[in-house]
């Protein structure tokens, strides 16, 4: 059992805190606050499955039924279905959007429709499962734009300057549940004893010494001119900064996570590796848009190399995007040696 007396600080739960913000909004109807409290939810609930990853194979395969028998799901498929069945029924969206799913994921006729939309990744890194390395969720909650009924695709294809809130939840060695509703980012760690989020990490803001760049550097033979001027601009001490340490996990979440607690730059540049993904890997609705919103709100800036990623007009569901996000500084620099280097970076 977890002792009261250990914790020094106030103790402030996730639930409590997402209170006290809508209560700065007198005229919040308390629909975004449950929101939110059904994402801790769904949080906690994929948490105590991923501490579990790998124990599958002893307990029975995807596919197969374990010795509950119950049938074992892969993870990414059960953190899909946890979301989309803590939200389906609850009157608080209109439509659904998942990274998992191919079209948009309407809300069934025998429920109620309410005013928000919700995108998601709902496992992150799902590759790094095997070898037990953190993973993450991404979400993004928008105000539905259609006026009536249920939602529609013209819902989800709003741009990122709309969101309302966003957020991650990172599975690592800690859980931690990381969001902004638009008044700073705020990070919360579950405590698997009580088995709630507590508040680590108010107004999160990022450094202004930033420490780390983020790339999958196996890539560089593909990278464009500008990337590869890119990378040795930030390799080097400049009179912005002193030169950067690499660090790459590969998965979004906890690249994302380290270099908004240590400042640094997370980049997944259009490259020519793969001719069927001209735009790079990254999703604009699920992956890029939550994280520029949250990096903004902490400081900072993300970009495709051109343009503000939260100023993109989304056309597809699925639609990819090169990103670069951190810090302004190291954003910004990114852009002017695309622009110097690659006038064509966006078209590969
Ligand atoms: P996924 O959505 O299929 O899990 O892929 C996204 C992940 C990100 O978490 C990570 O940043 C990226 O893929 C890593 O890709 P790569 O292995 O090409 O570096
Ligand atoms: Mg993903």
């Amino acid at each position: 059992m977890t002792d009261a007396n250990s914790y020094t600080g106030k103790l402030v739960t996730i639930e409590r805190y997402i209170l006290e913000q809508q209560q700065s909004h007198p005229e919040a109807t308390g629909t975004l606050t449950n929101l939110l409290y059904d994402l801790a939810l769904a949080a906690k609930i994929i948490a105590s499955k991923t501490t579990r990853a790998g124990l599958a194979e002893i307990l029975g395969s995807a596919g197969e039924e374990n010795v509950q028998g119950e049938e074992v799901q892969k993870l990414d498929a059960f953190a899909q279905r946890t979301l989309y069945r803590l939200n389906d029924h609850t009157g608080r969206l209109a439509v659904m959007a998942s990274e998992e799913v191919e079209e948009i994921i309407p809300i069934p006729e025998r429920f109620p429709v309410g005013p928000y939309v919700l995108v998601f990744d709902p496992l992150d890194g799902s590759s790094n499962i095997d070898v037990n390395v953190s993973i993450g969720t991404i979400f993004g909650i928008y105000r539905r734009k259609s006026t009536a009924g249920r939602g529609t695709l013209e819902d989800v294809l709003q741009p990122g300057r709309n969101l309302v809130a966003a957020g991650y939840i990172l599975y690592g060695a800690s859980t931690m549940m990381v969001y902004s509703t638009g008044n700073g980012v705020h990070g919360f760690t579950l405590d698997p004893a009580i088995g709630e989020f507590l508040l680590s990490h108010p107004h999160i803001r990022l450094t202004d010494k930033p420490k780390y760049y983020s790339v999958n550097q196996g890539y560089q033979p593909y990278w464009t001119p500008g990337v590869q001027a890119y990378t040795e601009w930030l390799q080097r001490d400049t009179p912005e900064k002193k030169g950067l340490s690499l660090r790459y996990i590969g998965s979004l979440v906890a690249d994302f996570h380290r270099n908004l607690l240590a400042g640094g730059v997370f980049y997944y540049p259009a490259d020519r590796k793969d001719p069927k993904k001209p735009g790079g890997k990254l999703r604009l609705i699920y992956e890029a848009n939550p994280l520029a919103f949250l990096i903004e709100q902490a400081g900072g800036y993300a970009s495709d190399g051109t343009q503000a990623i939260l100023d993109i007009q989304p056309t597809k569901l699925h639609q990819r995007v090169p990103l670069f996000i951190g810090n302004r500084i190291l954003v910004e620099q990114a852009e002017a040696l695309i622009r110097t280097h690659d006038q064509t970076a966006v078209s590969l």
